[in-house]
């Protein structure tokens, strides 16, 4: 009897997978590959069952003899373990990111003698109505708001980029690439306060309110499942605080930051330019407090974002203030710096987690961007934010496209610069 060998990466079966357990089962004894959580969201998307369900569902399908764990994408492993005659797979990884897992597997089978078959993929209604409601069901608020805690179980480090409306939100949801013969997405999704203010062409100052806030989360959940963190500025008065953590909540938001500044809120990466103030360690801790009383799920995090190294008050004070906050209730700890060397970072990385193993942190890494996403996780950050980029790089694209009709009286000139509205609209789905 021959081997052979599928992997899947599904919470649901479907048509398409029962065709390639049929194709499998003729050419000999099928063992099905469970996909491991921490490569499924790299690579497919976030599973709404845990592994242990997914493996009972693949056990009870007719006609597959084994299910094993696959730990890695790639196949390079799984096939020196198992040595199948065949691996079988649909034949719809030929073009795109996919390619790559395509190619370790042909690497991996000419060492161990086997071959690959590929069947016909199967993209019916029935199928396409799964895929659907699968994505439906994970931009649902009670799937979305937890997953930033599962994530910071899963992942070394949880890469969040910022976005600011549902065209960005896209962006984050569907940016994939391929590295190292690996592909790679990013996790989560930062409301800035910058960028959802520079959009609407206002200062950053906590002068768009809540309501519209609210309104950008809106346009984003719309169009996406990944998880939100909401940049909280200030929190605002304590009374309307515990309100806006009931909404965010409600709506699905996973993470609130909020900064320990009182008053007129300047943008940190002004630092001491402007007129700051920090506000004590006591008044912070009652806000923190009063959030977590007024929450209702475990799911949501208040998150609390220190300023003493941005306002030049010192590593010590910066410390003290994230025990004390992380007593009041602070389910995390975001630490900033306008240096453009990270050493300070790493330092107080370091010395939080002398004491506290556990509390995540969040860094936001637009100064010193020379750091690596392993060398934080070497130090014990959680989670890793790119607050701004996507808002700096349309910006100057946009002036020049601007700046480039105006000069020469027509759009010809700009044209081969512009990416045609049938590529864009491919990020666009159709229900
Ligand atoms: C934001 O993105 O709005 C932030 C991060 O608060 S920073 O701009 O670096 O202060
Ligand atoms: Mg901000």
């Amino acid at each position: 009897m021959k081997s052979v060998y599928t992997c899947f990466c599904t919470d649901i079966i479907h048509d398409g997978h029962l065709n390639i357990i049929n194709e499998a089962r003729k050419l000999g004894s099928v063992t099905v590959g469970a996909l491991s959580d921490e490569a499924l969201i790299r690579y497919n998307r976030f599973p709404t069952v845990p592994l242990e369900k997914r493996i009972k569902i693949y056990e009870s399908l007719e006609g597959v003899d084994k299910v094993v764990v696959q730990q890695d994408m790639l196949y390079d492993q799984i096939v020196e373990d198992l040595k199948p005659d065949y691996v079988v797979h649909g034949d719809n990884w030929k073009e795109g990111p996919e390619r790559s897992i395509r190619e370790s597997v042909i690497r991996a089978l000419e060492k161990t003698g086997g071959e690959l078959v590929e069947v016909s993929y199967t993209y019916n209604d029935n199928v396409k109505k799964i895929d659907m409601t699968l994505k439906e069901k994970l931009a649902m608020p009670e799937y979305r708001r937890k997953r930033l805690r599962q994530l910071i179980d899963i992942c070394p480090i949880v890469k969040t980029i910022e976005a600011h409306s549902g065209l960005t939100g896209l962006i984050a949801e569907k940016t994939i690439v391929e590295n190292n013969g690996k592909l790679d997405q990013f996790d989560a999704m930062w409301v800035s306060s910058l960028c959802d203010s520079t959009a609407k062409g206002k200062p950053d100052i906590e002068l768009v309110e809540m309501t519209s806030r609210l309104r950008t989360i809106d346009d984003i959940m719309e169009v996406t499942t990944k998880p939100i963190i909401l940049d909280g500025d200030t929190g605002g008065l304590t009374e309307h605080f515990v309100y806006n953590v009931r909404t965010l909540e409600r709506m699905g938001v996973s993470a609130v930051i909020i900064e320990d500044k009182t008053g007129l809120k300047k943008n940190s990466l002004f630092g001491t330019e402007v007129v700051q103030t920090q506000d004590t360690i006591e008044n912070f801790c009652e806000k923190i407090s009063a959030g977590k009383n007024a929450q209702l799920t475990s799911d949501f995090m208040i998150i609390a974002r220190i300023e003493s190294l941005i306002l030049e008050q010192g590593m010590e004070d910066a410390l003290e203030r994230a025990h004390a906050y992380v007593k009041a209730g602070a389910d995390g700890i975001m630490i900033h710096s306008r240096k453009k060397n990270p050493a300070e970072i790493l330092e107080f990385c370091d010395k939080f987690r002398e004491e506290d193993s556990k509390t995540p942190i969040v860094v936001v890494p637009t100064s010193f961007n020379s750091i690596t996403e392993e060398e934080l996780a070497k130090h014990g950050v959680n989670i890793v934010i790119y607050a701004n980029q996507l808002t700096r790089s349309a910006f100057p694209a946009m002036q020049s496209t601007a700046e480039e009709i105006l000069k020469n009286h027509r759009a010809m000139e700009v044209d081969d610069k512009l990416m045609p509205f049938k590529e864009i609209i491919t990020l666009i789905d159709e229900i």
